[in-house]
């Protein structure tokens, strides 16, 4: 058994309470995605723009970075929260660090098997809850929630955490993803209620 390094507490920084304003806790699992669930077996993640090494690794070279598991809630932009959700992968920061980012980089943009993409600045990114996640409560990330990699933002609403996630790109200026250019927010701070730019 490795150690959960339990993260349910990042709420501090941000606002007085763990259920972010207009949420609800719920305890299933919803689905969303914009276009169905693509079959995906063994990504590659590609890795580039302002890096010093751009890097394209295989699902097992990717598994074989440092990795870790953390207890982390989930925040639907929707309204629901699910709390506790035990995530296993690589985080952001050690991602970061086997390619090395560029001083001129500023902005992230992650891009997934399904066409969708998401963006944030790098700062919002470059923190250890950011994660590339492939196992779930001790699981296989099933197929509908991103398997077998997604990201996941627990400080942000999850609409930051792209499934079927196959390259992330370093950029010199902010650019929009998908739900970001229909109106959503950048930052999504869900305690600040980032819900809409
Ligand atoms: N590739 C991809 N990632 C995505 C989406 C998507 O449509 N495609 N939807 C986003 C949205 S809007 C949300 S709320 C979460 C939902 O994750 P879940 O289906 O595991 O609950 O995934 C996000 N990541
Ligand atoms: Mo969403």
């Amino acid at each position: 058994m490795t150690d959960i390094v339990d993260i349910t507490d990042l709420y501090h920084e941000f606002g007085e309470g763990r259920l972010p304003p207009g949420q609800r806790e719920t305890s299933a699992f919803p689905v969303l995605s914009k276009s169905g669930t693509p079959s995906v077996s063994d990504p590659e993640i590609e890795v580039w723009g302002a890096v010093e090494e751009p890097t394209t690794f295989s699902f097992d070279e990717f598994r074989d970075l440092p990795s870790g598991t953390q207890r982390q809630d989930f925040h639907c932009v929707t309204g629901w929260s699910k709390f506790d959700c035990e995530f296993t992968g690589v985080t952001f920061p050690t991602l970061a660090e086997a390619v090395g980012i560029e001083d001129d980089a500023v902005h992230v943009m992650f891009h997934a098997a399904d066409g969708y993409t998401t963006d944030l600045p790098l700062a919002a990114c470059d923190r250890r809850e950011t994660m590339f996640a492939w196992a779930f409560d001790g699981e296989p990330l099933p197929a509908d929630h991103g398997g077998p990699l997604r990201v996941v933002t627990p400080h942000r609403y999850a609409y930051k955490g792209a499934k079927w996630v196959t390259g992330v790109e370093f950029l010199t200026e902010p650019d929009r993803g998908y739900w970001e250019r229909r109106g959503y927010s950048v930052t999504a701070d869900p305690w600040a209620e980032d819900r809409y730019a």
